[in-house]
């Protein structure tokens, strides 16, 4: 199956993709980025993929910076998009576009925590379980429907740092999975707020 794979940083679950991509199997098109300096950008070059930077700041609004997007992945035809690190939310013409077939990792045990810093919500708020979830991509912010998730402990002198360490290892294998059941017919988006494994209810 054929995808574009979306990042702003530095693209370490990109990394964990491109290296499963023929056990999953995924051909990237193409890896877009909104940071120029995303390392994930010198990544995709190393594994010779072909990569774009469709820079934020050059728009004059989030719906210019979205039809920038998607005119980049529209010239793949994907079957698949995949934001893995991307930091930008997307207006609702991008969702309509591609929904049904746009998933995000996001880290923490959703609903729990949508949005940003949520390492530090989950250490300020005295949590001991904290981890990251996979999920397809609807106009609610980090609110499609939950495909998979994978628990971390966080310990008593945990810093932003160490847990976010260990929440990255348990994405590296949780999102080529989640990716797998897609490309192979198994994961299916039924509407915007249910999801399908294996013809069963997730
Ligand atoms: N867009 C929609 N419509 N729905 C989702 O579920 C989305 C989305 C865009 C991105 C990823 C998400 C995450 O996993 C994601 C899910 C960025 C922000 C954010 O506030 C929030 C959630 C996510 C990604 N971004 C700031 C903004 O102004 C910029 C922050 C920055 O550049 O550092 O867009 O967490
Ligand atoms: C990952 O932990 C991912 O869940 C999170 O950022 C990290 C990206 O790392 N995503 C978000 O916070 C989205 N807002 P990577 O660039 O090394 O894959």
């Amino acid at each position: 199956m054929n995808g574009v794979v979306l990042i702003s940083g530095s693209g370490s679950n990109l990394q964990s993709i491109i290296n499963s991509a023929d056990k999953i199997s995924l051909t990237i098109q193409c890896v877009i980025s909104n940071k120029a300096n995303a390392y994930g950008i010198e990544r995709a070059t190393k594994a010779n993929i072909p990569n774009r930077i469709v820079d934020h700041r050059l728009f004059e609004s989030r719906e210019e910076f979205d039809l920038a997007l998607m005119s980049e992945i529209d010239e793949h035809q994907p079957s698949i998009v995949i934001l893995a690190g991307f930091m930008r939310v997307l207006t609702d013409v991008f969702i309509e576009k591609y929904q049904g077939r746009m998933l995000n990792i996001h880290p923490s045990l959703l609903p729990k925590y949508p949005g940003l810093n949520t390492h530090q919500q989950a250490i300020d708020a005295g949590d001991t379980l904290h981890g990251t979830s996979v999920h397809f991509v609807t106009r609610a912010l980090d609110g499609g429907p939950v495909v998979a998730q994978k628990e971390v402990k966080i310990n008593p002198e945990e810093s932003i740092e160490t847990l976010a360490a260990k929440i990255l290892k348990q994405e590296h294998v949780l999102y080529p999975e989640v990716i797998r059941w897609y490309t192979q017919g198994k994961l299916k988006l039924l509407n915007e707020t249910t999801a399908i494994l294996d013809g069963q209810v997730i």
